[in-house]
């Protein structure tokens, strides 16, 4: 009996699994109007799901555009394409079986060589916290929308006075799973390197950097379990039954005014209001409560290999453009540095789309002058499904271009 009620249980556990045997992802260049308006037009009558960019409101002429077709539209979608005459390209043979590729044997603990489960960061979160109590400290910035602990890690030397501060978030996005690998890395990086690294001693000397290992979490924990493509928040908007909100459409920034969609079944849904993504109001509050001493925003998304500054909600260019732009192309090539993996920086409107609603932006308004959104590697080779063995030099590289913006807001305190 018991063991019937075990199968049962995982046969529902399994059941939920959302899978994606046959399913491509296609990279089309739209060259003409009438390509454009194709895309557009299969994106209205199939649920594709658009990589890159967000959704179909954003398809413009000679910007490559990368879909995840469902399997019972292929041969719909491939008619059409070639009747088009639009180049197009195979990314993704089968997603499923790069799915499995990617998450391979999972190892039972906690790796920073591997994508870790929300379980297994949180627990990482808590062994850190107290493994070096002299450089590290954590605090609860309130909960997810499902009810999971938002634990902010702040790495930098005691002080009795408060400190400048950094602070980089991970994991906005739920399946840009390279992102909160970066930041576990990052942590690591930082207590094992103070002392030695001459650079990292003097920066957690200095000043404090608040690392948010993963921002989504209920969206992660969800890519984990049931859908490995999955975005946005997770939270219920009243009226609908399509789930989550986009948390980088979400912020007081230009709200819902471009690149974002009112549709709450849409990728780039800009939520029912601004804030209303628990997520995003716990952050902005702590940005808001910090801002005399937060000099630094910044946010880790993947894929494309881009370091991007304000604005995406605007064409105007900022303030401090061109101080932002060197200090992006000088973290660029600092990455480029390590194994010449090349980033294309730049405000974030000009350089992808307009988006409205980003938190970068938001950061920026608010006054945190050095506030950049990266996308980490690759340009779409695997997209959101980087191999893990890709893990290690990612972050390394990264380290480098965080460093590199690191040491400029450290000799340019305002
Ligand atoms: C960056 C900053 C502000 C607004 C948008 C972006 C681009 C980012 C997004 O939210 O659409 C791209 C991204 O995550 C890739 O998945
Ligand atoms: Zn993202």
């Amino acid at each position: 009996m018991k063991v019937f009620l075990l199968f049962g249980l995982v046969a529902l556990a399994l059941a939920e699994v959302t899978r994606f045997e046959g399913e491509k992802v296609l990279r089309l260049k739209p060259v003409m109007d009438e390509h454009v308006v194709l895309i557009r037009e299969l994106a209205a009558s199939i649920e594709f799901d658009f990589w890159s960019p967000d959704s179909a409101e954003m398809v413009t002429i000679d910007i490559d555009v990368d879909i995840h077709v469902p399997a019972a539209y292929l041969d719909l979608v491939s008619t059409m394409l070639q009747q088009s005459d639009m180049e197009t390209e195979v990314l993704i043979e089968d997603l499923q079986v790069s799915i499995d590729a990617q998450t391979g044997p999972t190892p039972r603990t906690h790796s920073y060589t591997n994508y870790n489960s929300w379980d297994k960061v949180q627990s990482w979160i808590a062994a850190i916290s107290t493994s070096n109590s002299a450089l590290i400290s954590k605090q609860s910035i309130g909960s997810t929308y499902e009810g999971r602990p938002m634990t902010l890690l702040k790495l930098g030397k005691k002080s009795s006075v408060t400190k400048p501060a950094i602070f980089m978030d991970c994991g906005i996005h739920a399946r840009e799973w390279i992102s909160p690998a970066f930041c576990q890395w990052f942590v690591k990086e930082a207590l094992s390197t103070y002392g030695s690294d001459s650079q990292m001693t003097s920066l957690l000397d200095q000043m404090d950097v608040y690392v948010l290992p993963v921002f989504n979490i209920d969206g992660y924990d969800y890519t984990h379990k049931s859908n490995r493509m999955w975005r946005k928040t997770r939270s219920r908007t009243s009226g609908t039954s399509c789930l989550g909100t986009d948390p980088n459409r979400n912020w007081n920034a230009g709200w819902c005014t471009t690149g974002a969609s009112r549709n709450p079944c849409s990728e780039t849904f800009c939520g029912s209001k601004v804030e209303s993504e628990v997520e995003v109001r716990n952050v902005a509050d702590f940005l808001r409560r910090n801002k005399a001493d937060i000099k630094a925003y910044l946010t880790i998304h993947s894929y494309s290999q881009l370091v991007l500054f304000p604005y995406s909600y605007t064409y105007d260019l900022a303030a401090d453009h061109s101080e932002l732009l060197k200090v992006a192309e000088g973290a660029s090539s600092a990455l480029r540095s390590l194994y010449g993996t090349r980033y294309t920086s730049g405000p974030g409107a000009a350089t992808i789309y307009p988006a409205a609603g980003g938190s970068d932006d938001y950061a920026y308004d608010i006054g945190v002058k050095y506030s950049f959104t990266f996308e980490l590697r690759d340009t779409g080779r695997y997209g959101f499904l980087l191999p893990a063995s890709q893990i290690k030099p990612t972050c390394m590289e990264t380290m480098l271009a965080i460093k590199y913006i690191a040491a400029h807001v450290q000799e340019n305190l305002y």
